[in-house]
Order: structure tokens, then sequence, then C-alpha cells
């Protein structure tokens, strides 16, 4: 079955997901998806980057998913947020229980009323932990699979304690810098964003957040990094003894991002045949297609066997299967094989490989001497610059800057908009009259967006930065 064109967005998301086998979306409760082997596998090498990213300075950490009412409507700000989005556990059996228990939205409540008993002094600070958890939102937007969730199954979600303000702002610049890294090994463009006040993470002080644009021009929020200052300290009593002998309260910072990573990395590299996937993530990385021609099926197979040793280290398949050699093509172009050997008779006799890769789908040969673990290293970084390089581009097609106010309604329909903004909730709440969510302020400038950083605003005319508004998933 063919996909439909990646213009009809969503349409073609929902199809590939389920014929590119990543998940199953016949669970039969609205919101809940199963994961597929394939897309289980390709979970589990995105992650892997992830938390090799967050080992370097957080230890991983289990909490329990139940949290107790009492907890979770500590932090009045908090549960304000959440309190639409909860699943609760009220019987045990047929008992109703005592205190009824919420299924974790988010683990700020499961955790710090532990920290309040880890934490003694100065020097159990830093303290940085994280866990990869699923957790549960009772979603009332429209569900989607890996991008609006209500069982979220991977929602990686690390949590900080430190001396002082500076100190936690200084982890929050850290904890950027990390998911910058892992978008950038992605090949997936972002936008940096300080969310307004109104629309910060609830509890928090402030909240930055990564953006993406989607094909069809939607934002997509990839991850959230928030600055809670002492606010649940406060609440749930989170002190530490300092050099100077007094008690104070530690400040916080938490970040999180949820499968709504690999939703980028499938729609934002993605085509038209399958999946697009950087070679370091691929489950598969290399399909070895043998042409076989009756008589002289020996030589090839021995060839390719030969090529095969060289590929140890890779996730390589070698298909000998029956059908025919294009509809093996289509099957692995569906699944986003990186990096496709052909051999036949003719390759044979010359000890050459017929070499293609998914993204540019042109085939030349080479040498099989040529090939090694360095060439394949080389040809997987490569294409990840180009997939990078595509994926700006698309993007940039699906984003206006937009000077004149008298602009806006008919560019958010279509566009990602940039303006500039003053930081006045007035301003702010004209922009979203339009049609757009105002996602906030860039807090870096991106490689691919070329203008000033200043400028008037576009509803007061007083001094203004960017801002981008959208329409977001
Ligand atoms: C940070 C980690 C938090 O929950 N607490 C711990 C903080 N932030 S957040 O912004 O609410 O969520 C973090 C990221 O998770 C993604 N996300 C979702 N993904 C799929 N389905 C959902 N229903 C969903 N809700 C949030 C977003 O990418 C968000 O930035």
């Amino acid at each position: 079955m063919s996909l439909p064109s990646k213009e009809n967005f969503s349409e073609w998301f929902h199809e590939i997901i389920q014929n590119a086998e990543i998940m199953d979306v016949r669970y039969p409760v609205k919101g809940l998806y199963v994961w597929f082997p394939f897309g289980f596998k390709l979970r589990q090498l995105v992650y892997s980057k992830l938390r090799e990213i967050m080992d370097r300075e957080h230890h991983e950490v289990y909490f329990p998913a139940l949290i107790p009412e009492t907890e979770l409507g500590k932090e009045s700000e908090h549960i304000r947020g959440f309190e639409d989005e909860v699943y609760w556990i009220t019987h045990g059996g047929l008992s109703p229980l005592e205190v009824k228990l919420a299924l974790r939205p988010t683990s700020e409540t499961a955790m710090y009323p532990m920290f309040k008993v880890w934490i003694r002094t100065h020097s159990d600070l830093p303290l940085r932990v994280y866990q990869i958890v699923n957790t549960f939102r009772y979603e009332t937007k429209h569900t989607r699979p890996l991008i609006r969730l209500r069982e979220i199954t991977s929602f990686k979600e690390a949590h900080t304690a430190h001396r002082n303000y500076e100190e936690a702002e200084e982890q929050v610049r850290k904890a950027i810098g990390y998911y910058k890294e892992f978008y950038d090994f992605l090949a997936i463009p972002y936008m940096v964003i300080r969310r307004p006040d109104w629309d910060k993470f609830p509890g928090a002080v402030y909240t930055i957040a990564f953006d993406t644009i989607m094909p069809d021009g939607r934002s997509l929020q990839i991850g959230t990094v928030h600055h809670l200052g002492e606010n649940f300290a406060r609440t749930f009593e989170i002190k530490y003894e300092a050099l100077d002998g007094n008690h104070y309260f530690v400040h916080q910072t938490c970040y999180g991002i949820s499968e709504r990573c690999i939703a980028s990395l499938i729609s934002i590299h993605g085509d038209d045949l399958g999946l697009v996937l950087p070679f370091e993530v691929a489950p598969i990385q290399i399909v070895v297609i043998p042409i076989l021609y009756k008589g002289k099926e020996e030589r090839v197979l021995e060839f390719a066997k030969e090529l095969i040793e060289k590929l140890k280290g890779f996730r390589v398949v070698f298909d000998t299967g029956e059908d025919r050699p294009g509809a093996k093509y289509y099957k692995w172009e569906l699944k986003g094989v990186p990096l496709r050997f052909e051999i036949g008779p003719k390759e044979a006799e010359r000890r050459e490989v017929i070499v293609s890769f998914r993204d540019e789908r042109k085939k030349f040969s080479i040498p099989i001497e040529e090939i090694d673990e360095k060439k394949i290293k080389l040809w997987g970084d490569e294409m990840r610059d180009r997939l990078r390089k595509k994926a700006v581009e698309a993007i940039l097609a699906k984003i206006k800057f937009v000077k004149e106010i008298s602009e806006l309604s008919e560019n958010v329909k279509n566009f990602v908009v940039i303006m500039h903004l003053c930081k006045s909730k007035n301003c702010g709440e004209e922009i979203e009259n339009f049609g757009g969510k105002l996602l906030g302020w860039l807090e870096e400038i991106p490689d691919f967006i070329d203008h000033s950083a200043e400028g008037k605003c576009i509803v007061c005319g007083d001094k203004g930065f960017l801002a981008v508004s959208a329409r977001s998933y």
C-alpha cells in the first residue's frame, strides 16, 4: 500500500506511523498506542543518545507512578495547571481509598517530598536526577500518536536543586545546551523560545521551550526547560544548611522531552516513500540486496557474504527473500534504511558494489575494497548534514517575517510568523486575536533566521524583540 503524499501531512503521518510499523494505532483506548518492535527499536536508539547526554551529570532514578492527592495538591499553581488533566485512582478493588492517588502527569510532586529528606546541607547540592517513564495526561485537545498522548510512554524528566537562583539559572543554560546537542544529533532544526509569562509551566518562574515546525506549518513544542526558583522548595520545605550555619530554600529546575522527539524526526525528514532516518538512529542501517539470475546465484551470494563480513558492527539486513528487487527497494525505503548496497552478477565479476543513499536516491558503484567502517561512518555524517540542510530549507519555507499588523491574519493561516513585539501582556494578547498562538520571544536567534534582534513592537511601536506566533499542535 502506498503512502499519501506528504503534502497531506495529517494523513501521511497517520499512515506512515502504521505502515512503517512505528505504532499500532488500533489500541481501543483514546490517546493510547502500541509500540511495534521496529518503532520500539527506533525509540531505544534515539533515547540512548538522550541517556548518554543525561548521564554526564545526572543520576538516573525511578519514582513511583502514583502520587497522593495531598502531595499533588500542595503547590497551588501547579495543581491549577494540571487539575483538568489528572487521572485519579479512587479504589483498591472494591474499597474506596482513603487518599485518592493520581497517575503522575509529571513528577515534581512525587519527587520533591523525597528531595526534602535527601537534601540536608550544601554538600548535597547540586542534586541532579532524571528518569524516563510513562506519564498520564487527560488531554482534551485532539489526540495523535507520538504528538498528543494520554499516556506519554517516553517522558524524560530531569529535576535539579541548587544553592541559589544563579546556580539554577546556570543549570537552565546547560539544559538548553543538552537539548540543542540532542536535536542537532537528530538533524532537527528548532527555535529556543521564552514563553510568555502567562503561558509558563504551572509553578515555574519562567519557561524556555524548544519548538520546531511541522511540514503543515504548525509548530510543535518538542521540549521545555523550567526555572522553578524557590516556588516548590517553599511548598515542600526543601532546605539546606549553608556554610554560615543558616538554612535556605533550594532553587530548582526541571526539563523534559517526550516521544514528540520521534514525531518530529519522522515528520521532518520523511518523504512520500516513507521514513528517512539519520544513520545513527536507524534500526536498520544497511540493506544488502543480491540481484540473482539463474545460474549465477552462487557467485553473487559469495561476493555478498564477503561484503557483509565488512559490515560487522552495523545493523545490517541481507535480503535474500523471494521478492523482486523493486519490491525490496520499496520495503526498505519505507523503513528509512539509510544505505542500500546492491550486487548483481556484473558487480560480482568486477568486485564492485552499487551504493545508494535513502535521502538522495541516486546510485553509484564503488570497488568493494573501498568500503570500510570509516567510509560508512563518513557517509552517515554527510547524510545527517544533508538532512539538516533540507530540513532548514523546509522550515524556512514555512516562516514569514511580518512588519505590519495588517499582514498578520493572512499569514498566520499558512505560516509561522516572526515579528518584533514588546513584552506587555496587552500586545501579546492582541497578537493572539489573529489566530496564531504567541509562542514567545526567541531566546537565541537560530542560524536560519537573519532579522535584527530588536525593532519596533508591531502593536504599540515601543521597543520590541523577535517573537513567534504560530498555529501549534
Ligand atoms: C519538565 C519535566 C514538564 O512536565 N516537568 C518535568 C516539566 N514540562 S512539560 O512542558 O509539561 O512537558 C515536557 C514536554 O513533554 C511533551 N509533552 C507531551 N508529549 C506528548 N503528549 C502529550 N500529551 C504531552 N504533553 C507534553 C512536550 O514536548 C513538553 O515540552
